[in-house]
């Protein structure tokens, strides 16, 4: 063995973790290559002086997966370290790196790696060891896709300067499919899609397979999500005809050897609409017979296809309650057609009438929690984080906790919608770590909803995740750059909820920018402060669904729109006394949907968290909080600091520019200083129209409004619903 390899772990770790970063400007980017840009390593010069250091990879077995995880490997390194990594067949003098499974390698199984047991059928051992004496970094799994995994952890610690000396990982996934729901229309539209078209090119499919196939899903990959929906849950059933099944098939054959497989959003009339049948009622045999039918021939043309998931009778979709039966009789119907070829239904949990019946938040429980325990074993029940609609802030859905028969799979929106879209930065980690680490009680004390999610509670085996994508074809995927870490932040939660929104935020920025202090510091920074900016400016102590109508974009809070749990006026109840929705025994009580000590702590305004106040009471304007200042004091302060944390971010950004590239430097720039001018435009609107109730001046110190009422509920913003602009408001100073 070389001097030079024995030292690798300790070069790597000086070379990595010592060294200050260039000064100079860096070369542009666009943004396509995501996280996994590969860029020297401060410090890696040293180590390609010595090319010793790493003088092949073995690949232990073959498979496309492996082969996927050795060009990733190959790539990789040589772009991190500068080095060429050619394949070898023996550990050499030198050492090497080793890829593989004991099923697949006498190698990897004469290493008897104790770790794998823990490693399951996913996960992976990362491992500094010997080799017939020599040196080895071993990358082990119990399956191909777990080496992938590993070649990614593996390079992500390169990259990130983690050390290597005494490498000794195991890592598994704590929950089962981790997914991304992709809303894409077939005619390329994405429903809440900020970032161009669908990336799933319909139209040139079979035939050709564009090269950003792979590279999405080796962006999947990376993180390691397993689960992918082509379709919309406003569904389409085209989707389900054979020239489309071809289609679904190709992009299916791509993703295959990266772990991941396709689902199919349905309608629940597709026995009417493509199957010519009467009727699409769930205990109609001709129904049942069509639907095994369908399963079969999906699963000849997709042999590993993963399930549907299903939007019924919610918002205008079709569903069994059009027949009288139950949310249970519809998903079993299709489970029993998926069932024979290991396929699941995902049902989702976001379903309220359109007669108002009730308080809309508590819907979606009345009708589910009466049902636990009638789903088949292959069903999952897909709930949102909160029982409204991926607000910037909502307390936690009551059904967590709720339905102890029944797995429930966590449905989080990673295409921010009601946060600013494409435009505004917001990390969302902190929003799903809060939701995560939500102590819903159910089983007493600590019964986090990351526990119920991951299974830990209630002993379920299906478990999972789901993530609404924000991909599309814009070059940087996502429509801004830091829009792309709510896609990584998404993937390394579904992997592990309990790693952190800020481990992962300071993971993100290594990758994505320098792993330079002086960058990684200020840009976590912003990150980790960002989404409660977007929360005071928009909608501060509570207060949820106060967007204009439609598109989501932009304050209306005076809006009454066309069905009333649609407007913000529902949510916000501003009257002469005061504001916020009465969810207590008084009101709605859907406080009682909460598990004691919570449904208490909620229902007093001694001890509602001040964060979900307006959420659960209607408080008088004069009303002096637990803070000593009143409701009216609070709301205003409020909204300046959301606005004042955005001019900060601006600031920081500011800060960067000698350390960021340009063209990625100059975009965000621009994003900041719109996010700027409209969080001034949220906090002005919305404090004018509160002020129209409430009659009181702002506080001493509080700049006023820019304009009066009557210019904001003038303002039609946007001309295009899909990339919503207010110029008369971004021009604004
Ligand atoms: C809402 C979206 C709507 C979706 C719906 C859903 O506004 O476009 O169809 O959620 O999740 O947030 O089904």
């Amino acid at each position: 063995m070389t001097r030079a390899f024995r030292l690798l772990p300790s070069l790597l770790a000086a070379a990595l973790l010592g060294g200050a970063a260039p000064r100079t400007s860096p070369r542009p980017e666009d943004g396509y290559e995501l996280w996994l840009r590969y860029r020297r390593v401060a410090g890696a010069a040293r180590l390609r002086e010595d090319r010793a250091a790493l003088t092949g990879l073995l690949v232990a077995g073959d498979s496309p997966t492996l082969r996927i995880a050795r060009d990733e490997l190959i790539r990789g390194l040589r772009g991190l370290l500068g080095v060429p990594l050619p394949a070898v067949d023996t550990v050499a003098r030198d050492g090497a790196l080793v890829i593989g499974t004991p099923a697949g390698s006498p190698l990897v199984a004469a290493l008897h790696l104790a770790a794998l047991d823990s490693a399951g059928p996913e996960g992976y051992v990362l491992r500094a060891t010997r080799i017939g004496g020599r040196r080895a970094i071993v990358v082990a799994a119990n399956r191909d896709v777990g080496v992938l995994y590993g070649a990614f952890a593996l390079l992500r610690l390169v990259a990130t300067g983690a050390p290597l000396e005494g490498l000794a990982v195991v890592s598994a996934p704590r929950v089962r499919l981790r997914m991304l729901d992709h809303w894409d229309n077939l005619d390329r539209t994405v429903e809440r899609g900020y970032a161009g078209r669908s990336l799933w090119a319909w139209d040139s499919l079979p035939d050709h397979l564009s090269p950003r196939y792979v590279d999405y899903a080796r962006a999947d990959a990376s993180l390691g999500i397993n689960g992918v929906v082509l379709t919309n849950v406003n569904g389409d059933t085209r989707v389900l005809t054979a020239a489309w099944l071809a289609k679904v098939a190709a992009l299916a054959g791509v993703f295959r050897p990266y772990g991941i497989r396709v689902y199919l959003t349905t309608r629940f009339s597709a026995p009417v609409e493509i199957g010519g049948l009467g009727t699409a009622d769930p205990l109609d045999t001709a129904v049942q017979g069509w639907w095994r039918r369908k399963a079969d021939e999906i699963y000849a043309a997709v042999p590993d296809f993963g399930g549907f998931l299903v939007k019924a009778n919610s918002e205008g979709q079709p569903g069994p309650r059009d027949y009288g039966r139950s949310h249970a009789e519809g998903a079993n119907l299709l489970a029993d057609a998926l069932a024979p070829h290991g396929g699941v239904v995902i049902w989702r949990a976001f379903v309220y009438s359109n007669a108002v019946p009730t308080d809309r938040v508590k819907q979606a429980y009345d009708e589910f929690v009466p049902l636990d325990g009638k789903f088949r074993a292959n069903v999952l029940l897909q709930v949102k984080n909160g029982p409204l609609d991926f607000q910037p802030r909502e307390p936690f859905h009551p059904l967590f906790g709720a339905m102890p028969k029944t797995p429930l799979m966590l449905e989080l929106q990673i295409t921010k919608e009601y946060l600013g879209q494409d435009r505004e930065l917001a990390y969302l980690g902190t929003m799903w770590q809060e939701v995560l680490d939500a102590d819903t009680y159910a089983r007493g004390p600590g019964t986090t909803a990351a526990r119920i999610v991951e299974g830990a509670v209630f002993g379920d085996t299906l478990t999972g995740m789901a993530g609404v994508a924000n991909t599309g074809t814009d070059r940087n995927w996502c429509g801004s750059i830091f829009n792309q870490a709510n896609w990584y932040a998404f993937g390394r939660l579904a992997w592990d909820p309990g790693l952190g929104a800020e481990a992962i935020a300071t993971e993100w920025a290594r990758l994505t920018f320098s792993t330079d202090p002086a960058v990684v510091r200020p840009v976590v920074a912003m990150m980790m402060a960002s989404r409660e900016a977007v929360v005071n400016y928009m909608t501060p102590l509570g207060l949820a669904h106060q967007m204009a109508r439609g598109h989501h974009y932009g304050p209306a809070p005076w809006d009454t729109g066309i069905r009333p749990d649609w407007t913000p006026v529902y949510y916000n109840r501003a009257d002469s006394l005061g504001l916020g929705f009465d969810r207590t025994p008084t009101g709605s009580d859907a406080v009682s949907q909460y598990f004691p000590p919570l449904r208490g702590e909620f229902a007093s305004l001694d001890s509602v968290p001040e964060r979900d106040l307006l959420w659960f009471h209607h408080v008088p304007w004069r009303a002096e909080l637990r803070t000593g200042r009143t409701l009216w004091e609070e709301l205003v302060r409020h909204y300046q600091m959301g606005l004042d944390t955005v001019a900060w971010m601006r600031r920081t950004w500011d800060g960067l520019h000698d350390r960021v590239d340009a063209a990625r430097f100059d975009s965000v720039r621009e994003d900041l200083r719109i996010q700027a001018a409209e969080a001034r435009w949220w906090r002005d609107a919305s404090l004018d129209y509160w002020q129209s109730f409430s009659h009181l001046p702002l506080p001493a110190g509080y700049e006023p409004a820019r304009h009066p009422l009557g210019f904001y509920e003038a303002l039609r913003c946007p001309a295009d619903p899909r990339k919503p602009r207010c110029p008369q408001i971004e021009e604004t100073p």
